[in-house]
């Protein structure tokens, strides 16, 4: 087992994950060229028609980095909150091929000059594709960090031109229960409400942190992590960052959001990572990190907003954030 009394090496660690994401690229590249060689036209591996795991094209690299250890693939693939699959962490992995993320649409409709239904291929094809290292925190007091692909929101809202009566973002998740067995009722979704849903305030939304994202270390997002694409809202706890979206609806009044219908006293609209407004049930000044903390690791402290405060505090200022938490 890992780390219960090294040092830890960033370093070390750093180069260590680097081989094994460039390992990790150069196979699938040699296979993507295969592929591409005997059956499909090369222009054809692009967002879209790609499967996950198939690599993104130019995927510009950015500032947006970490100076910790990336998260392994496989933990951030097979340890997943996603209760359109069930509640357990391993289920997603297991269920979640049973989804089908092509053909999909994305409605964009509320306040706004270009309301329509938007295939994805198109709602994704004017963007250019980045790398963001970030920190995911997920209430239940673990945390990954997590090499995303993705753009950033504003540029997708800036495309369909709010009116000044858009005051609040909503994401909604697929309803499918043929296709997410966790949507079934009895089942084992955990009794939330679905479509899953989630909402921004438009100052969050337009927030350059706030990103849309389709892929993770340089590959085609796998449909547990909320393939064809989710949002990532990194100082928020994980679960404002809602998967697999087929609609945006630009709203006037706060809307609702799933976790908060599910317990008012636990789940706030706003959030916001906060080591200082404890959960009922988890601790949220301190933190395991997944693939590497175990039991007896000592546990890392929480940073306020989730270690981004100096970019997003402003948003809240004169804001009491034990009432809106
Ligand atoms: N539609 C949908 N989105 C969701 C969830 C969910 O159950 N359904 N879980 C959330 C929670 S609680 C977390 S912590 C993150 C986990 O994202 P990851 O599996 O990519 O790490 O997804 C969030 N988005
Ligand atoms: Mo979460």
């Amino acid at each position: 087992m890992l780390l219960i009394k090294q040092a830890p090496d960033i370093k070390n660690s750093e180069v260590t994950d680097k081989e094994f994401f460039e390992q990790r690229r150069q196979f699938l590249q040699t296979a993507a060229t295969a592929v591409a060689a005997t059956v499909v036209a090369p222009g054809l591996l692009v967002p879209g028609t790609a499967d996950a795991g198939e690599k993104l094209q130019n995927v510009r690299k950015t500032a947006y980095q970490l100076d910790e250890k990336l998260t392994k693939y496989k933990d951030i693939t097979s340890y997943n909150n996603f209760y359109e699959f069930g509640t357990d962490k391993r289920s997603p992995a297991k269920l979640a091929h049973k989804m089908k993320t092509r053909p999909w649409t994305i409605t964009v409709e509320g306040e706004v000059a270009k309301p329509g239904v938007y295939d994805i291929d198109d709602f994704i094809k004017p963007h250019a594709l980045e790398e963001r290292v970030y920190r995911l925190r997920c209430v239940e007091a673990w945390s990954m960090i997590v090499p995303w692909v993705g753009f950033p929101l504003a540029d997708v809202i800036k495309r369909f031109e709010p009116n000044s009566r858009a005051k609040y973002v909503q994401f909604v998740t697929l309803y499918n229960p043929e296709q997410m067995p966790g949507q079934v009722k009895g089942l084992f979704g955990g009794g939330l409400d679905w479509p899953y849903v989630e909402g921004l305030r438009m100052d969050e939304a337009m927030h350059p942190l706030t990103i849309f994202v389709v892929g993770l270390y340089g590959e085609v997002l796998p449909n547990q992590n909320g393939a064809p694409i989710r949002l990532v809202v990194p100082w928020k706890y994980g679960f404002k960052s809602i998967k697999s979206i087929v609609k945006m609806r630009f709203v006037e009044q706060q809307p609702p959001t799933t976790w908060n219908k599910a317990g008012p006293r636990e789940y706030g609209f706003y959030s916001n990572v906060n080591p200082k407004v404890n959960h009922p049930r988890w601790s949220q000044s301190h933190e395991r990190r997944i693939g590497e903390d175990n039991l007896f690791s000592p546990k890392r402290p929480t940073p306020m907003f989730n270690g981004y405060a100096d970019q997003v505090a402003s948003l809240y200022a004169g804001m009491d954030l034990k009432k809106n938490y």
